[in-house]
């Protein structure tokens, strides 16, 4: 069959407009496709939760893809290595307690599974403000990376959800944004963002998940995020604690969406 141009151009606009209109109101927006986003977006779409994630990059996979210092392989614990297990990702024992998975094949299935559960992915967009009526956050503010990388003069759109994750990583710029313009008034101990502490992985493990909540109304904090708004310690290359806190905070959100039916 010959093939025309100008119908490959409109297969591609009409399906993007129709899938980013069909997501302009969801039920969880994320903020971030790094493990941590990715993994609370698998477990929000595989309950029939409308996500939507959008990721500032063109790649999605955060800082997973890298492994610790571009060695592509990363290592989990014992508790991490059960979402290994229910997202199928091959892992090697080492030593007790610790496993080794290939980073490429950990983040390339992640994004698999959030996707063909349902979780629609929009890379190139960065996140860069909340609505808000009243004091109510209430959706997120986008525009392309471009436009910001460009440093163009162009107003962004807004999607509207009832919950928000931030998942932006070690800089929290969700909620960084969110103390900026309406005030420290987070449900921290200081109200304010804590900020991240040193490396130490076996802190940095459990209080990533404990860590893993909601911040302000509404917006709930997953990964490395979390830690820095309520403080904690980071751990470097061992992601079984990114995992986690996204299927945390997914259970988190789960449990306030059934309160609201
Ligand atoms: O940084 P990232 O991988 O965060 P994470 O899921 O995992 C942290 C680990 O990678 C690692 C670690 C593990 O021990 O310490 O650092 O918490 O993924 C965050 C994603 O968010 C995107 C960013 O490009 C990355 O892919 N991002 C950041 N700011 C924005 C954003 C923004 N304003 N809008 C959209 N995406």
């Amino acid at each position: 069959m010959k093939l025309d141009d100008v119908v490959i151009t409109r297969a591609i606009v009409e399906s993007f407009y129709k899938k980013l209109l069909e997501y302009s109101d969801v039920d969880v927006a994320i903020a971030g496709a790094g493990p941590a986003g990715l993994c609370a977006a698998y477990y929000l779409a595989r309950e029939k939760v409308r996500v939507a994630v959008f990721e500032r990059k063109l790649s999605i996979g955060g800082g997973m893809w890298g492994g610790g210092m571009m060695f592509n392989e990363l290592v989990v614990g014992e508790e991490g290595k059960g979402i290994l297990d229910e997202i199928e990702v091959n892992y090697k024992i080492y030593q007790k307690g610790y496993y080794t998975a290939d980073a490429v094949e950990c983040i390339s299935t992640l994004c698999s599974k959030a996707t063909k559960a349902g979780a629609k992915v929009f890379n190139l967009i960065s996140v860069e403000d909340v609505m808000l009526v009243g004091e109510e956050v209430c959706g997120l503010v986008l525009n392309w990376s471009a436009v910001q990388m460009a440093n163009l003069h162009v107003d962004p759109l807004t999607i509207r959800a009832k919950y928000l994750v931030e998942a932006t990583g070690h800089p929290a710029e969700l909620v960084k944004i969110i103390v900026k313009k309406i005030g420290p008034r987070l449900l921290t101990s200081t109200g304010d963002i804590v900020g991240e502490k040193p490396m130490w992985a076996d802190m940095g493990e459990k209080e990533v998940v404990e860590n893993s909540k909601e911040a302000y109304p509404n917006v709930y904090v997953a990964g490395m995020a979390a830690n820095a708004v309520f403080g904690a310690h980071r751990m470097g290359p061992i992601f079984g604690g990114m995992l986690l806190s996204g299927k945390k905070v997914s259970n988190e959100v789960l449990k306030k969406l059934k309160t609201q039916k």
